[in-house]
């Protein structure tokens, strides 16, 4: 084991705990359970505890869901299942329980921040229609959408969810990265990366890259942040734009 891993391992007493409700457990820990993720599980950074929603269900079918009152499409979670399932999640203090659903408030990188340094997140994923607001409320369960499109439940978001958050975990990732982090909390989207070969396929490396000139380099990293950020997302451009002006 490296030091970096035994260090975590004793920082980490308590691994940052992610509790996920779903209807198909085994799709987790799924794609966390590889690559940087995958080994910050096996090392005792986080824990996936998984609960079936299924169990909860009713009569011999173990119904989760029904019809939607009002008429419509597609079936809806029933508050009664979804209770009984929440009541087994013990209540943690510094944990938040959250619904991913589409109706939800857009995902930030300062949210995962905020989760990532509690001590874990409870995350209901929803299928179907989605779940009766009554239990939502009832729980006052954080709403959270990971963008404008729609997923056909909340598994998937919930995988977004835990990757961007066990990345910022201590020992999960070098020191390095740090940086990157806080490039991205100023507002602006990346400058482009290069590497070798310095020539490939008639195409060159920016000349400022191979210059050795630190400033040159930063100045030219700072430039090519705002020219994308200004093209390809005029609403965090505004807002830079707004910040920089107080
Ligand atoms: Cl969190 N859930 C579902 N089902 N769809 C989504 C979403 C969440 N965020 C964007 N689309």
């Amino acid at each position: 084991m490296t030091g970096v891993k035994k260090w975590a391992l004793d920082m980490a007493c308590v691994p940052w705990q992610a509790t996920i409700l779903t209807l198909f457990p085994t799709m987790f820990p799924g794609p966390l359970g590889q690559s940087l993720a995958g080994r910050a599980l096996k090392n005792g950074i986080w824990s996936c505890q998984v609960e079936d929603l299924r169990p909860y269900g009713l009569g011999s079918h173990r119904a989760v869901d029904d019809a939607p009152f009002g008429g419509g499409a597609g079936m809806v979670m029933r508050p009664d299942v979804v209770d009984a399932a929440l009541k087994a999640i013990p209540v943690k203090k510094g944990v938040s329980r959250i619904y991913l659903t589409p109706r939800g408030r857009p995902l930030l990188q300062q949210d995962i921040q905020h989760y990532a340094h509690s001590a874990g997140v409870v995350l209901l994923c929803g299928r179907f229609e989605g779940v009766d607001e009554r239990v939502l409320e009832a729980y006052n369960l954080e709403q959270v959408s990971i963008g404008d499109y729609v997923l056909s439940g909340g598994e998937v978001a919930a995988f977004v969810l835990l990757d961007a958050c066990i990345r910022l975990l201590p020992g999960v990732i070098g020191c390095e990265q740090s940086s990157v982090e806080e490039s991205f909390s100023k507002g602006l989207l990346e400058y482009p990366h290069y590497t070798r070969p310095a020539q490939w396929e008639g195409r060159d490396v920016p000349e400022v890259l191979l210059s050795g000139n630190h400033a040159a380099i930063a100045a030219w990293r700072q430039a090519q942040a705002e020219a994308v950020t200004k093209q390809r997302r005029p609403d965090l451009w505004s807002a830079w734009v707004e910040r920089s002006k107080k």
